[in-house]
């Protein structure tokens, strides 16, 4: 049994990630400010610190003991990385830095790997689909920016100080615990909770736009194959499906899901949404054993169920 640090761990993923520790025996210790997250997120027994992963003697603190750290904790919303710069890169490259280096004396003196979560926000709008590991980084906001300086701070962490990382492009996630409440939620969380109680939709545009959508257990998959493998390499993985689907086919398939009639409205595009993404799931197949399984057919019935 091994004890592992969730920074964010009350989250959406973070906390899907600490079931499926608790699940197979493993301790579990989450550093988490509840800013998104959520207390009844967290269904089994875990030490939880309420802190800031920006403080770094918070996370040194948090550290302490364990045989490796996922680090979870950041904005997640694009829009608010943009609207508060300064304060939302504190959170996501400095709290990243942080963890990084609190993780190099963390057991008995020693370094303890680091498993990360970067987006395909690091892509920026990529001209060749489906998007390799190795195309070109060209991030469009704040969020993007912090998330590949944060990669670029695992090559530190890794190469200068040994400590051993993984890191991990999630393409758009999905699943239970997803907050629908705001604008700027993953567009399956607002369509989900909207059309169940009878409520229409809105696509930004036509609604030709496509997504690779991953189920959020597939990313769990992901991570825990990642803390296994991290290496001094500092590795970066897509998490994706490797396939796409349109917007209008997604609200139609949900729909159709819930049996629904409800109205599917059309409005104004969103202002630097990015038409076509999809993500080449090869690399983290061929390197770690792992593949994103769940249709997104199966996804959506799970998550129905879930509500
Ligand atoms: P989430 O908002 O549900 O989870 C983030 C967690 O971090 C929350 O529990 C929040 O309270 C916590 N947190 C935020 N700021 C903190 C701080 N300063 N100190 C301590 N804790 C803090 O979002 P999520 O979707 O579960 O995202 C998890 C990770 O995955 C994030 O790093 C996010 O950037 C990344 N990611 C998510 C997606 C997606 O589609 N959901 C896509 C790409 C990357
Ligand atoms: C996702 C991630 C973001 C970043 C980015 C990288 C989420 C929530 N966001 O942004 O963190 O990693 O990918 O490229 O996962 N839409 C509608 N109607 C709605 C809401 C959304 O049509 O009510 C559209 C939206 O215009 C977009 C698509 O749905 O074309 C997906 O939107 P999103 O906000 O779920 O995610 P995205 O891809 O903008």
């Amino acid at each position: 049994m091994a004890t592992y640090l969730i920074t964010g761990g009350c989250g959406f993923i973070g906390s899907h990630l600490a079931d499926a520790l608790l699940a197979r025996g493993d301790g579990v210790r989450i550093l988490d400010d509840l800013s998104t997250g959520k207390r009844e997120n967290v269904q089994g027994t875990c030490e939880i610190i309420l802190g800031d992963v920006a403080d770094s003697q918070t996370v040194r603190q948090a550290m302490q003991g364990v045989d490796g750290c996922f680090h979870l904790a950041a904005v997640a919303s694009v829009a608010r990385s943009n609207e508060d710069w300064v304060g939302t890169h504190r959170i996501n490259q400095t709290g990243s830095v942080n963890v990084f280096d609190a993780a190099r004396h963390a057991k008995d003196g020693q370094p303890v790997p680091v498993v990360y979560a970067s987006s395909a926000a690091t892509y920026g709008a990529c001209q060749t689909l489906p998007i390799h590991e190795d195309a070109p980084r060209n991030p469009l906001t704040a969020y993007g920016a912090d998330k590949l300086g944060s990669e670029l701070h695992a090559v530190v962490a890794s190469g200068v100080h040994g400590v051993p990382t993984c890191g991990f492009r999630f393409f758009n996630v999905y699943g239970p615990r997803q907050d629908p409440s705001s604008p700027y939620s993953g567009v399956i969380s607002i369509f989900t909770n909207r059309m169940r109680v009878g409520q229409d939709v809105t696509i930004f545009g036509d609604g030709g736009q496509t997504r690779d959508f991953v189920y959020v257990a597939d990313v769990v998959a992901h991570l825990l194959a990642g803390m296994d493998r991290a290496t001094g390499e500092a590795k970066v993985y897509n998490v994706c499906t490797g396939r796409e689907i349109t917007l209008l086919q997604l609200a139609l398939m949900i729909r159709s899901l819930l049996d629904s009639k409800i109205a599917i409205h059309h409005g104004e595009p969103r202002a630097g949404d990015i038409r076509e993404s999809l993500g080449d799931p090869r690399r983290a197949t061929a390197e770690l054993g792992v593949r994103a399984e769940i249709t997104l057919e199966d996804g959506l019935k799970r998550l129905l169920d879930s509500l």
